[in-house]
């Protein structure tokens, strides 16, 4: 059966492209969920692509993909930088978490600089543009193929 991949992308990256591109660059979110579900099917991987700006909905589909995806991508947005329950909800699954940043995170304001999100993280990709969602989908596909996804 298809392994399934769900990419979730936290508060305020449906804006991107259209502010701070020197920051998060000029592809929006529909190009990189382009990219995602092309680099997904060259790897023989299924894609669930999910953006909100609601902390409550993000935990949700968190507890949802325990069950229903072989491995979670995460951009927590600034929920990476003060949510214990996404750290707590991502605690709960046993599949493999990978977790991006367009930004480098360490090289920007020191609020930044802590995730909580790492904590659980199985890697944590950062400052490799929209590139990184990519990154972390070749990266699971590995993972997946070990045996470590459901
Ligand atoms: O670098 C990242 O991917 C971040 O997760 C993006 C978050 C930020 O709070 C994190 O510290 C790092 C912000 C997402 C906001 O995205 C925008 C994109 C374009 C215009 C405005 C916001």
């Amino acid at each position: 059966m298809e392994k399934v991949i769900h990419v979730m992308n936290g508060p305020n990256l449906n804006m991107l492209g259209q502010r701070q591109p020197e920051v998060y660059g000029r592809q929006t979110l529909a190009d990189v969920e382009r990219l995602c579900g092309e680099r997904a099917q060259a790897l023989g991987l299924g894609l669930r692509f999910m953006q909100s700006n609601y902390e409550g909905e993000l935990v949700t589909w968190i507890q949802q993909a325990r069950t229903a995806a072989a491995g979670i991508i995460i951009n927590p947005g600034a929920y990476s930088h003060t949510s214990v329950a996404i750290l707590d909800a991502l605690n709960t699954c046993e599949i493999p978490v990978l977790e991006v940043h367009i930004s480098n995170i360490h090289k920007r304001e020191s609020f930044r600089h802590h995730s909580y999100v790492s904590l659980r993280a199985d890697a944590v990709i950062a400052g490799c543009g929209t590139n990184g969602y990519a990154l972390a989908l070749e990266h699971m596909a590995t993972l997946v193929a070990a045996g470590q996804g459901k």
